[in-house]
């Protein structure tokens, strides 16, 4: 009897916080209700600006199949190469460019079908990095990160154990790289040396010679030693409006004459594009970036796809 008041108490205190969670769960209840509604339109209009893009794609993919039926040699003055401007369609606004990744270097090919260095290539890395100014020295953990072997390259390379001991702890990949992201994780590649490269780099799935018409001034002047800026530059320039029509006739170029014997791995077409697709609709807005590759047949296969910004 005497804890009478005391359970009273208990009960009062109980059903208030009856009370006080029934009256959050109603609002959180009627909260979720709301969100939910909004949530499905949001995620149906994602979907709708997703399918937006994969039409931007199949657009990229036909002018793609179009300009190999119309010959082999690949440059910037093709319809391709033309930056599709936003435009209105059904309800959504979409836009979309095409991007030659041939024109980059491709960084798997620091290492050959055996997952071993390929020296020539990584001279030319060398070369890259140097152009823009950047520590030479770098390409050892790249190439390390890529090849299949666990010793670490002479003097700058790095293996497991450097990146065991980082926090939190990781792993080298010893294998081809996925995206040319992956140069973040590498040993000594911060955010300003990876922005300053990435425009200049790609990682394609396989080995690909680099295309001579597309290439930006950074890459010609990797070619071999010796290729200036302005030479670069001038280089470029004299492709006129159609590009050159052959690697020999690259080459042949009085300015390369002399070091044309050390340039490997060139061509004048492309197989691997990037298509850079992206869509508003509503309040969703989707960027979509497929890999492509184009065969002699002119058939174009989607390698991957990766969504959001580049
Ligand atoms: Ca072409
Ligand atoms: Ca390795």
């Amino acid at each position: 009897m005497k804890r009478r008041p005391r359970q009273a108490g208990v009960a009062l205190l109980t059903a208030l916080l009856i009370t006080a969670v029934a009256t959050v769960a109603a609002v959180a209840m009627a909260a979720r209700q709301q969100l939910d509604i909004r949530r499905t339109g949001n995620v149906l209009d994602a979907d709708q600006a997703y399918l937006f893009t994969l039409g931007v794609e199949s657009w990229a993919k036909e002018i793609l199949a179009r300009d190999r039926r119309d010959g082999e040699v690949d440059h910037p003055k093709e319809d391709w190469a033309t930056i599709l401007p936003p435009i209105a369609v059904e309800g959504a606004v979409v836009a979309g460019r095409i991007e030659d990744l041939q024109g980059r270097f491709n960084l798997n090919d620091l290492v050959d079908a055996e997952g071993k260095a390929s020296e020539d290539d990584i001279r030319r890395f060398r070369r890259l990095l140097a152009a823009l100014d950047l520590d030479e020295g770098l390409a050892d953990a790249v190439v390390d990160w890529i090849d299949a072997d666990l010793d670490p390259r002479f003097p700058n390379g790095a293996e497991d154990p450097v990146y065991l001991g980082m926090t939190p702890p990781y792993r080298t990949a010893n294998a081809l790289m996925e995206s040319p992201s992956e140069l973040l994780l590498v040993n000594g590649i911060t955010r300003e040396v990876y922005a300053a490269l990435a425009p200049y780099v790609t990682a394609l799935p396989a080995r690909t010679p680099l295309n001579v018409n597309t290439a930006p001034v950074p890459v010609l002047m990797a070619l071999n030693e010796g290729i200036s800026e302005s030479d670069a530059a001038q280089l470029i320039d004299e492709r006129g409006d159609k590009g050159y029509q052959t690697t020999e006739e690259f080459l042949a170029h009085p300015l390369l004459k002399e070091r044309a014997q050390g340039i490997t791995n060139i061509s004048v077409s492309t197989s691997y594009f990037m298509i850079h697709a992206n869509a508003r609709f509503e309040r969703s807005k989707m960027e979509l970036h497929s890999l492509v590759t184009r065969g002699m047949d002119a058939r174009v296969t989607v390698v991957r796809r990766f969504q959001g910004p580049a």
